[in-house]
């Protein structure tokens, strides 16, 4: 890995590249409350996210906590003040974390969480947004969010039930109770559960593998598996890749070609797709 978390001042998170894999890799750094997120981590996550998405070289991104004691335990409750989550960073006290999620589900290369130990709250909803999951064997997964008075009622709702399907989504959150990695496993709420020291070389041979695919194809499918449950905007999401690739075709450059030459577009004489 080639650690450029420095170079881009983050305090809060880890930054890494692979080249050679092809991956990025973005890990929240506060071992000290288990990966626990504030305002100041989510917005190091969502500058992470856009370099990764914005780097030809990376095909996959890594999310993960550092240490093997927790992915995540979600909202940092010390930073939790009378109008919500406040660190002094920020103009008001907000906590930018659903727009992270949008931002996940919009990116348009994979993301895989690699969850060692806890993936808690908020954190257990990080893991539910990217679109793989790996497990390690000591993963604990769980809201507790009605238990500190707080919940998610956007993907951390809606997207959990498409998961693990509606009763066992109410399940897990009016009973805010815990669950072992081959819990997790079995109700599909992870990909595969690996034990601990093989955690990082099982992620990474996803990525290897997923490296190998067509990524424009990789990221029509993630568009279109989020398509339904996103609605206009996942339509949106889909129609901007059609548009992208038509920007490719004759037809698409004949438009744009006539114009600039000031002449009428002569979409016949060019292959069109039907
Ligand atoms: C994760 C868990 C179960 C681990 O328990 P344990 O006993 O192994 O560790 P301990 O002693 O609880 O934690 C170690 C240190 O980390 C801090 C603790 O306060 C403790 O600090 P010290 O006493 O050593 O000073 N810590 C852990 N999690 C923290 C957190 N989230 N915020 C601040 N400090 C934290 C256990 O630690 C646990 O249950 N943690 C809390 C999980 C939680 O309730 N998270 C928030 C849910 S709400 C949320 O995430 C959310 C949302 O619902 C909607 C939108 C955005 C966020």
């Amino acid at each position: 890995w080639v650690d450029h978390t420095a170079k881009y001042g983050f305090q809060d998170i880890t930054y890494k590249l692979s080249p050679e894999d092809g991956t990025a890799r973005i890990a929240i750094n506060r071992p000290e409350v288990h990966n626990a997120f504030r305002p100041i981590t989510v917005n190091e996550l969502r500058k992470a996210m856009d370099l990764a998405q914005d780097d030809p070289t990376v095909g996959a991104i890594i999310l993960t906590g550092e240490g093997t004691y927790a992915f995540c335990s979600g909202g940092d409750q010390a930073v939790r003040g009378e109008g919500g989550y406040d660190d002094g960073s920020e103009p008001v006290p907000r906590l930018r974390v659903l727009d992270l999620h949008v931002q996940m589900r919009r990116c348009p290369k994979p993301i895989i969480a690699a969850v060692a130990g806890y993936a808690i709250g908020g954190g257990h909803i990080l893991h539910m947004v990217a679109d793989l999951t790996i497990a390690a064997d000591n993963a604990v997964f769980g809201q507790t969010g009605p238990r500190v008075g707080s919940f998610d009622a956007g993907y951390g709702s809606s997207h959990m039930a498409r998961i693990v399907g509606q009763k066992k989504a109410r399940e897990i959150w009016f009973l805010s109770r815990f669950y072992s990695a081959q819990e997790a496993l079995d109700m599909g709420l992870v990909n595969k559960v690996v034990p601990l020291a093989q955690l990082e070389g099982e992620t990474m041979k996803w990525c290897r593998r997923i490296m190998e695919n067509s990524p424009t194809a990789i990221s029509c499918l993630k568009a279109a598996l989020n398509a339904d449950e996103d609605g206009q905007a996942g339509s949106m999401q889909l129609a901007g890749n059609a548009t992208r690739l038509f920007y490719l075709s004759e037809e698409g450059k004949e438009g744009r070609d006539a114009f600039l030459a000031k002449r009428p577009a002569r979409f016949r004489a060019v292959p069109t797709s039907k």
